[in-house]
Parts: structure tokens; sequence; C-alpha cells
């Protein structure tokens, strides 16, 4: 405090002082914002098919399984419940934020535990991340191994 008694500020830097606290303040704020819901230590995700290396065919069955946890859709907002979410070919998302929404990081908030999908020829990774209400991983997260499949 002493020390910064005697730091000389000129009234444009308390201005940018002032300005940099806001900025930081609103920085810390929006890191707590997104409130995680507690999922139980043992809650486990997985994939029930296709397994890991397997080739498959159109139209791609996939089947998710989960233990210790409750699959719930996305309106209900209860402790060690979530839905599921598939990550096609892209990594875990920040798990401290709504996740993403689009092609590769697909949404079953109606409480899906099974999906059918046209995937192009090739090698594909699969993932499962499950979400609570918010879209927003649990704390701790509960994903899956991420598997490779190959689509003949
Ligand atoms: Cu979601």
């Amino acid at each position: 405090m002493v020390i910064l008694k005697n730091i000389h500020v000129r009234p444009g830097e308390r201005q940018m002082l002032r300005l940099l606290s806001i900025f930081a303040c609103t920085v810390l704020l929006a890191a707590n914002i997104f409130v995680r819901t507690p999922a139980a230590d043992n809650a486990v995700v997985y994939f029930l098919s296709p397994a890991e290396g397997e080739t498959v065919t159109n139209p791609v069955v996939i089947k998710f399984g989960v233990k210790n946890m409750s699959v719930a859709p996305a309106w209900v907002n209860a402790d060690n419940t979530g839905h599921h979410h598939l990550l096609i070919d892209v990594e875990l998302p920040a798990l401290n934020l709504p996740i993403p929404a689009n092609q590769q990081y697909r949404h079953y908030g109606q409480g899906e535990t099974e999906t059918e999908l046209a995937l192009a020829p090739g090698q594909h990774t699969l993932q499962l991340l499950m979400g609570d209400a918010a879209h927003i991983p649990h704390d701790p997260p509960v994903f899956s191994e991420r598997i490779t499949i190959t689509v003949r």
C-alpha cells in the first residue's frame, strides 16, 4: 500500500487503471458465471457400439452407455443427471462452458441413448461427453474414451 501511495499516477493513467480493473472483474465474473452441475466421481459414459477399431457401414448405429448417472432430457435440472453429446472428429471442448452445437458437437437433448448417422467413408473418431441442463459438462466432467472407427 505504501509503495502504491508513492507512485505518481497521472489522470490519464488513472482512467486506464480503472478500465483495466473493470476488465479484470468482468473476466473473473465470466469465469464463474457458468456453475457446473456435480456428477458422481464414479459416473462413466461409454459406447455400447460401435467398438474401438470396428469397421461399419452406413447408417452407423451408435449406442450410448452410462453408469452411476442418469440420462435426462435437457430441460431437467438435477444432480447427477445429464444428456449425451456426441463428438465427431473433434477434440473435447472447453469443459467449463456450454458445449458447442454443430455437426461435430451433437446434442441429444431429448434424452436419447442412441442415434443413426450417415458418415463419409473413411476413419472417424467418436467421443461422448455428458452435459447438464445448460449443456455444460459436469464437475467432474463425464466423457468416454475417444474411439476410432472405419466407415466402408
Ligand atoms: Cu446439450
